[in-house]
């Protein structure tokens, strides 16, 4: 007789099974710690030297060269491997260093191997050398909240995903005091060089603080991180330096196997429309390789947008001899009857389903919004500049923000020179909802950039489309396509001969596969009187249940799931790619340092190719500076990349659209592109934004 005495708890808990089960580490998380990124050609080499290229050029902003003067005359350097150190690289390079390290801004998958990376190739040429990761972002630096490196902290993060190790935040280095104590921290740990792992506005303040650090022989190098793929660099004759920032690819990835499922349960479900806002504050980089990797039914490019033209418009105006400006630019109201037009579309060929793509930041490139966007930014900085104050302490609620505004238009009206917020602005702002009036006054971050994260965008959106939906409903035109055989099978069976109702139910009768009920039978009675009128029942006999069921079925019910994909990719362990590519940079980044350099960016060239033929670079960072309007003011910043409407990308994008919307009978076109796999046999080599524009460079 078996013993049936149940096991104690504790006894189970103890079990390796039981161990195994409730541990932390998964084997997957094994994995990847114990992978180890191949590295390119030039680090197999004992050391490094660097190459200045005088090949690339760039346009020299003046203020650019007024504030930076120490480092506005960098070139872009190569990293050359060296086999024989002893005779031809000074000792430099392998001399006792100490190094910090920050991450600044929202975690991007990778930024552990930049750690990792930097850590190996710097132990490797010196085991002395001390690497610092500051803690919390910028504000490690200002406070000197500093960790050392060891072996054991770097192992426990290596190719996974987010900045668990040393946290980030958004803080800016941005005035003299947090600038001094910078300085300070600095000298105090006595490090050799200070390296920002960050985005534009991070690798900007990279450029001031190696400017700052120059006299202190403290060298400061820029790593180029951010999910939203809008650090990509090019010379002034369009070569590509930098083709993509890490974090990018793993975080489309992310979100893409999550919207791909979507996809999948949607056209099984058949229920609904899955609005899927992703992250990219304003490029739409993400939503466009969004898009290539899942077919969703509808991808909406920001950049596209504003460069609409609305020719009926244009048209109109000009048969009167005028020109009419608003034609230019994409409003919200165009855009919801773009939305409509796709959704009514699919609906009548039976699929009142399907997946959409919002970028984050699309709002930006809509008219009116980025009109009120750029002039409340004016506003809150006028107040702060003029006040010594804070705006959002001062007017803490939306009804004090609100009031704060209507004695602006108040004063506009009583004829004063602010005129910046008028009564229109008034009358137009009055009719947005609360919630999003409270979005667009909502605090910038301390880049003055707007925090479309924490404004429901599709929720603005998607409330126009579903108003405008329901005019359609009522005017018959959004109905749900029926399948010919299944009305024929339904009536049949109801013992209705199909043939003798359907020229009387249906607009497309003799030429569709998918039949619409005519669109002035827009109720049980309309269709009603229908039948009557052509002598199908008589007054006073009820409307067939097949019949009824039938145009029940053709009644469409717009229903949606809304979903936020941002934090979720940010957090995903890296890609292959992006693996491969961080490790690189760590790598990069040491060399840079070894060498002396200073207010550099370390890249990749040729990312958009094999891996064979990657080049570690150094990218000089002031050069690529320019004066833009951040919070109210001009400011020296690193221009953001946006989408390029000619590249191969976008237009692959845009002559499959019709394809993706998939508005036709049949199976729609999606594409899986699954999880992301640490391997390289069945992981992707690169995003496909990359691989599709390296297409157009003859790689
Ligand atoms: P970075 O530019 O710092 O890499 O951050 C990008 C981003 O992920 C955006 O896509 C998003 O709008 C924003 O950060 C969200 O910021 P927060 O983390 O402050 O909510």
């Amino acid at each position: 007789m078996p013993d049936s005495t149940p096991t104690p708890l504790e006894k189970i808990l103890e079990t390796p099974e039981a161990r195994s089960a409730t541990g932390n580490i998964t084997p997957a998380h094994a994995e990847r710690t114990d992978f180890e990124p191949p590295v390119c050609r030039v680090f197999e080499s004992p050391a490094t030297i660097l190459e200045s290229d005088a090949g690339f050029t760039f346009r020299i902003d003046r203020e650019a060269a007024k504030s930076l003067p120490a480092i506005i005359n960098n070139r872009v350097q190569r990293v050359v491997g060296v086999d024989h150190p002893d005779a031809s690289v000074p000792t430099a390079f392998s001399q006792r260093r100490k190094i910090g390290i920050v991450f600044s801004g929202g975690p991007a998958p990778g930024g552990h191997n930049v750690i990792a990376g930097l850590f190996d190739a710097a132990k490797k040429a010196n085991p002395e050398t001390t690497v610092y990761g500051f803690l919390m972002g910028p504000d490690g630096i200002i406070e000197n909240e500093v960790v050392p490196l060891t072996r054991e902290i770097v192992d426990q993060y290596r190719n996974l995903g987010g900045f668990s190790m040393i946290k980030t935040g958004r803080t800016k280095i941005d005035t003299a005091r947090k600038m001094d104590l910078s300085r300070q921290t600095c000298r105090q740990l006595g490090l050799d060089a200070l390296v920002v792992v960050g985005g534009d506005d991070s690798n900007t303040n990279a450029a001031f603080l190696a400017q700052e650090m120059y006299q202190d022989g403290i060298q400061v190098i820029g790593v180029p991180k951010t999910i939203d793929g809008d650090i990509q660099v090019r010379d002034d004759n369009g070569r590509v330096l930098c083709a993509m920032s890490f974090g990018f690819h793993s975080a489309a990835r992310a979100f893409a196997g999550a919207i791909s499922n979507l996809c999948t349960d949607g056209s099984s479900d058949v229920k609904y429309w899955h609005i899927c806002k992703v992250m990219g504050r304003v490029a739409s980089h993400l939503a466009l390789e969004v898009a290539l990797q899942t077919h969703a039914n509808m991808t909406f490019i920001g950049e596209e947008l504003a460069d609409y033209v609305d020719k009926a418009r244009l048209e109109r105006a000009e048969k009167e001899g005028a020109i009419d400006y608003t034609a230019y630019g994409m409003t919200l109201r165009n855009l919801s009857r773009v939305i409509c037009e796709g959704i009514v579309r699919r609906a009548a060929v039976g699929k009142n389903y399907g997946v959409m793509v919002i970028p984050e930041g699309v709002l930006e490139f809509i008219n009116e919004i980025q009109i009120f966007i750029v002039k409340l930014n004016t506003i809150i900085a006028e107040y702060n500049a003029t006040h010594d104050a804070s705006f959002h302490q001062d007017f803490p609620l939306l009804a004090d923000k609100l009031e704060y505004l209507r004695r602006l238009a108040q004063r506009a009206r009583g004829g004063e020179d602010f005129t910046i917020w008028n009564t229109r602005d008034e009358d137009l702002f009055s009719d947005i909802p609360d919630f999003f009036q409270e979005g667009l006054l909502m605090e910038r971050d301390s880049h003055g950039n707007f925090p479309f994260s924490q404004v429901e965008t599709e929720k603005v959106l998607m409330d126009l489309v579903k108003d405008y939906l329901k005019i359609l409903r009522e005017r018959g035109q959004y109905r749900i396509g029926i399948r010919k055989d299944y009305y024929a099978k339904t009536l049949t069976q109801g013992g209705i001969d199909p043939e003798q109702y359907g020229p009387m139910l249906f607009a497309n009768w003799n030429d569709g596969e998918y039949l619409l009920v005519k669109s002035d039978i827009i109720s049980v009675k309309t269709l009603k009187q229908a039948l009557v009128k052509d002598g199908a029942i008589g007054e006073e006999e009820a409307v067939p249940a097949p019949i009824q069921k039938i145009y029940r079925k053709a009644a469409p019910d717009f229903k949606i799931q809304t979903h936020f994909y941002g934090y979720d990719g940010r957090g995903s362990d890296p890609t292959y790619f992006d693996c491969l590519y961080t490790y690189n940079l760590g790598l990069t980044v040491f060399s840079l340092i070894a060498n002396g350099a200073t207010g550099q960016m370390a890249a990749i060239k040729n990312l958009e190719s094999d891996f064979s033929r990657w080049e570690p670079i150094g990218i000089p960072i002031a050069p690529l500076m320019h004066l833009e309007e951040r919070k109210g003011k001009l400011a020296l910043v690193i221009e953001r990349s946006i989408v390029d409407l000619n590249s191969v990308a976008f237009q692959a994008v845009k002559a499959h659209r019709e394809e993706w919307l998939a508005a036709v009978p049949g199976e729609d076109r999606f594409r899986r592109p699954g999880p992301i796999r640490l391997f390289s046999d069945t992981e992707e080599k690169r995003p496909l934004t990359l691989l599709l524009n390296s297409l157009a460079m003859g790689h």
